[in-house]
């Protein structure tokens, strides 16, 4: 007999037969019959016991709640069930038992708190708004390598363990590397520049990025999951090109695979429309002087100013033109303006999703802009060497899964789309 999912008993026949497998939800006993809710990843129906067909009927429903179980019966399309749908055992197997009470419950009205969540979050992927979060950044993600692919970046895999800071030096985590001092790496921003001296022309990576943020926030985890990419021959205008159009088509690809469970959870998305909105730093600056803010030119904005800004574009818009005070060293002073550089933030309202920028290519001006930013360039050796022998201009960016994830589900914290969260206080499970 055929496994199939509970999702798919609608295209059955009516007495077909079919098996499901999945975890008990519910018990309701009657005083002859009996009906188990079985659920599995895809949906609940119901199953009904008759004592004919299943002579341990009463050991069936003595079984505690969640555990796991394997039914073979009769498809009927007309049951008494809300859906239409049941199916009628002709045989139950327990593969699992489950114990109790259970450490968080599956159809609790009231939500336990989110420790007790993460804590046991094995259960907490159980309910299905929580496992469709992970359907839909899964939807999201393939999306963007879809398009990404269809640009003819190739996916390349780059070191964790390293030797050099690639964001700054403050935010890293040590590892012991044998007799050697390592790191975890915060961005694979140097081995995806070096990548294109390599000649292989446009990269991207989905890997993990580390960074020992010792503040605990809804939007920082000290693990999480970057979206790179570095293009060959290109300019931060079309490294944004190929930003938004990723973006689009990675919210494509969760409307098209996940519209009818998101509306079901009273989700409405919607597909951007490209090109996202352009603004400079400057003309930021100047949002918040109308607001009778004064900001110091050459700082980050403040939350509550990117609030003030974000009011202004409440959906995907880039700032662009960050001074070169706040962007990192491998980043491209603006041709005949370097106070600025060619650089860029997406943001969803107040929120940052990614940055990203030129690079500068020629090797010089990149040992000057180390030594401005206070770096010796010579704990650079490995990556300064992938420019001295025939660099191209380029340009890329690295976007936040989980930030992106959490804008489109409109969640207020990002451990919600963190299987397992990593931040200040918690690294188990
Ligand atoms: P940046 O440091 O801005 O740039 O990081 C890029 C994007 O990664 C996400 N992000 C985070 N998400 C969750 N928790 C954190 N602690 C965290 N830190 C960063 C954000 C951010 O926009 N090398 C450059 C990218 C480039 O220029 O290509 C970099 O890492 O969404």
């Amino acid at each position: 007999m055929e496994r199939i999912y509970i999702r798919d008993l609608r295209h059955s026949m009516d007495n077909s037969e079919a098996e499901l497998n999945g975890w008990i939800q519910e018990v309701r006993k009657l005083k002859k019959i009996s009906f188990l809710i079985l659920r599995d990843s895809t949906g609940t129906v119901q199953v009904t016991l008759k004592p004919e067909n299943i002579p341990d009927i009463d050991f069936i429903t003595g079984v505690n709640r969640e555990s796991v179980i394997s039914v073979r019966g009769t498809v009927t399309k007309e049951g008494v069930a809300k859906s239409g749908i049941e199916v009628v055992a002709k045989s139950v197997k327990i593969l699992n038992q489950a114990g109790t009470p259970l450490p968080l419950g599956i159809t609790d009205p009231v939500e336990a708190d989110f420790d007790t969540r993460l804590n046991n979050r094995f259960l907490d992927l159980r309910k299905p708004d929580k496992h469709l979060i992970f359907r839909v950044e899964s939807s999201l993600l393939w999306g963007i390598r879809k398009f990404l692919m269809s640009n003819d970046f190739i996916e390349v895999h780059t070191p964790k363990i390293v030797a050099a800071a690639t964001e700054g030096g403050a935010d890293l985590f040590r590892v012991q590397y044998f007799e050697k001092n390592a790191y975890l790496n915060q961005s694979p921003q140097l081995y995806k520049e070096i990548l294109i001296s390599g000649g292989i022309d446009r990269v991207f990576e989905v890997g993990p990025a580390f960074r020992a943020e010792e503040h605990n926030t809804v939007r920082h985890l000290n693990e999480f999951t970057s979206v790179d990419i570095e293009m060959a021959f290109s300019d931060h205008n079309d490294a944004m090109k190929m930003l938004e159009n990723a973006v689009r088509s990675g919210i494509q690809e969760v409307v098209d695979k996940n519209n009818e469970s998101l509306e079901l959870h009273g989700i409405h998305l919607k597909v951007p429309d490209v090109p996202f909105p352009r603004i400079t730093y400057r003309d930021c600056i100047s949002i918040l002087e109308k607001e009778g803010q004064s900001v110091a030119f050459g700082e980050d904005f403040t939350p509550e100013q990117l609030r003030e800004i974000g009011k202004k574009f409440p959906d995907f818009y880039f700032i662009t033109e960050w001074p070169s005070s706040v962007r990192p060293f491998y980043t491209m002073p603006k041709p005949g303006d370097d106070e600025v550089t060619n650089s860029y933030d997406l943001q969803f309202g107040e929120k940052e999703i990614t940055s990203g920028a030129q690079r500068v290519h020629d090797p010089e001006l990149l040992e000057k802009r180390f030594r401005q930013k206070g770096l010796d360039p010579s704990a650079f050796e490995f990556y300064i060497k992938a420019f001295k022998y025939g660099m191209p201009p380029h340009a890329g960016w690295g976007l936040g899964l989980e930030r992106l994830s959490m804008i489109i589900l409109n969640l207020p914290n990002i451990r919600e789309v963190t299987l397992f969260p990593r931040d200040r206080t918690r690294i188990v499970p």
